[in-house]
């Protein structure tokens, strides 16, 4: 029987290197002989960046709420279905930036939805999937904007106001408290060789656990 691969995610505001840190995490999976591919979202499946490209293009400023967050679900879906589930079934860890906890923070915290609601959309969308494992990179907003916009033009998202990145952050660090058994909470702020051997300890524990796991299961 092929062992399910594990689903690791990245979350954290704008610029707080999660980008950075799947490449770090994807040259560990090498290392260790795992099979893994790494993923974003929105996006991740052709049509979901197809959707990605209408949430985030500057000229779609104003979009209704609700119809950001149908979107996110939609592209959510696509990828799930010809992406994310066909990897984790085939024993593939998939290793993705943001998921479902970003549509918390940004479409909960940021737009002021009720979380709730989002709550029967992850339900519909995922069932029961969820993360294994989530990296939460912390900072303050005004830092994670300053290295964000260093990168030249805003999309949609990099032009909202600090106000919705503190309100974003705050839900992500309300649902790390609320779930320390998914969560682990690094510190984003120190240089990028720093916080890569953080991210790069937590993934060696995590691997290590699941190798223990799989071995206690077969007896091996
Ligand atoms: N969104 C949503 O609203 N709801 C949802 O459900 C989902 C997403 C799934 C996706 O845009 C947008 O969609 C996102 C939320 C929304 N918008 N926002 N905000 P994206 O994928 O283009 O944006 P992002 O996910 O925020 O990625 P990012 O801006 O590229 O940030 P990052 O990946 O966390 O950071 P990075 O690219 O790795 O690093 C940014 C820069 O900082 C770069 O030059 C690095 O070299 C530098 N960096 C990174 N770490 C450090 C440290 N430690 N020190 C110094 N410099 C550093």
């Amino acid at each position: 029987m092929i062992e399910r691969g594990r689903f690791i995610t990245l979350e954290g505001i704008e610029g707080a290197g999660k980008s950075t840190h799947v490449s770090g995490l994807a040259a560990l999976l090498r290392d260790r002989g795992i099979p893994f591919v790494t993923t974003r979202e929105p996006g991740g499946a052709p049509i979901a960046e197809r959707i990605r490209a209408l949430l985030l293009d500057p000229g779609n400023a104003g979009m209704d709420a609700t119809a950001e967050l149908l979107l996110m679900f939609a592209a959510r879906s696509e990828h799930l279905a010809k992406t994310i589930r066909p990897a984790l079934d085939g024993g593939t860890w998939v290793v993705c930036d943001r998921f479902t906890d970003a549509t918390y923070a940004y479409q909960g915290g940021g737009r002021g939805l009720d979380a709730n609601r989002i709550g029967i959309l992850e339900t519909l969308v995922q069932g029961d999937l969820r993360p294994d494992l989530t990296l939460l990179l912390d900072l303050t907003p005004e830092l994670g904007l300053s290295r964000a916009r260093g990168r030249g033009d805003a999309d949609r998202f990099e032009s909202e106001t600090l106000r919705f990145f503190a309100a974003a952050r705050s839900v992500y660090l309300e649902r790390a408290r609320a779930r320390p058994e998914r969560y682990r909470l690094i510190d984003a702020t120190p240089p990028v060789a720093v916080v890569k051997e953080q991210v790069g300890k937590i993934a060696e524990a995590f691997i290590d656990s699941h190798w223990r796991s799989v071995k206690g299961e077969t007896g091996t």
